[in-house]
């Protein structure tokens, strides 16, 4: 028997294809994150301009003690995080509530498997104590099978405003699925980055090192070498906008030149004409009234406020 003509395409080949036979050109930045993006990324939070980091780990370091006693519970806890990384933040909670005489689970939940591996390392390492369960897969494949894991309380920790990557509308979705694992005493702690000086958000998605540049056009190299792409990165611009009225940062790849690009491995052809864009990422930015209204509409409601001393960025606990 012949072979099937057409394999299935995977989800960055669907994407892509979609993406850049549209108008305007589009691609998500969820597909940023290879091994080089995730590296990018961890470079990016080091950045002086890339405030957010530092913010979120004031708040969680200044107000660590009233987090825990929040997230406390005299049965003990499920502590379920969404999309850990490398667990720098959440360990200043960690490290506190180890030394409490509560009995709780850590449950990082996160894609990259590597991730999770090295997570779980540094963990056994600096907190010995803490029982650490760690769950490759998507947010929500997961967070279903915890829904009746244990009866205990469910706090589950969303950090770095990576809500922000969504649009209003898909926040919602997602501020929804959580909604509808919780239970009545179960809570979500998160962070979102806040609506501030214009200068000072488009500073932080526009060092001039280059590092965000590098971020963005992973998406082009990663075409190149999944897609056997032909893209030439030094064609492409990095041009980051910031909306005061919206609150919505946006990341773009703008084309220097006219140009065709060949896709072999989608069998694609496209043509970008001089100065046109590909969309390529939102950073949305929020203040209380925004935060109250996408959690209502998801049956949350706001029950603590942190903020840092500049009031950047905040970490808010919802409840059902
Ligand atoms: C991981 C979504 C929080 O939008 O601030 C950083 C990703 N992009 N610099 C953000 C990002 C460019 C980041 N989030």
């Amino acid at each position: 028997m012949e072979a099937p003509a057409t394999k299935e395409l995977t989800a960055f080949e669907k994407e892509v294809k979609k993406g850049l036979t549209q108008y305007p050109k589009k691609i998500a930045s969820k597909f940023i994150y290879d091994k080089r993006g995730d590296e990018l990324f961890q470079q990016i939070m080091a950045m002086p301009e890339y405030y957010l980091t530092n913010c979120e780990f004031e708040i969680l370091q200044q107000n660590c003690d009233e987090i825990c006693a929040v997230f406390d519970d005299k049965n003990g806890f499920d502590l379920i995080e969404l999309g850990a990384g490398d667990g720098k933040k959440t360990k200043i909670l960690l490290k506190k509530l180890s030394q409490l005489p509560t009995d709780f689970t850590y449950l990082p939940i996160d894609i990259s498997k590597n991730a999770l591996d090295e997570l779980k390392t540094s963990i056994q390492k600096e907190l010995p104590k803490v029982d650490i369960q760690v769950q490759q897969g998507m947010y929500f494949d997961v967070l279903q099978q915890f829904e009746n894991y244990t009866n205990r309380k469910k706090v589950i920790l969303v950090l770095g405003s990576n809500i922000g990557n969504l649009m209003h509308s898909e926040a919602i979705d997602f501020l929804r699925k959580i909604s509808k694992s919780m239970n009545k005493n179960d809570l979500l702690f998160m962070g979102f980055d806040q609506k501030k000086d214009p200068e000072k958000i488009l500073n932080a998605y526009n060092d001039p090192n280059g590092i965000t540049e590098a971020f963005n056009k992973n998406l082009l190299l990663r075409m190149n070498k999944e897609l056997q792409a032909n893209f030439d990165l030094s064609t492409f611009k990095h041009w980051e906008t910031y909306n005061p009225e919206t609150g919505t940062a946006q990341s773009f790849l703008v084309s220097l030149v006219q140009q065709e690009i060949e896709l072999k491995k989608l069998k694609l052809h496209v043509e970008l004409k001089q100065w046109e864009s590909i969309h390529t990422e939102i950073s949305q930015k929020y203040d209380d009234g925004v935060v109250e209204w996408l959690a209502g509409k998801a049956n949350l409601h706001i029950e603590h406020i942190f903020t840092d001393a500049e009031k950047n960025y905040k970490n808010y606990t919802f409840r059902k």
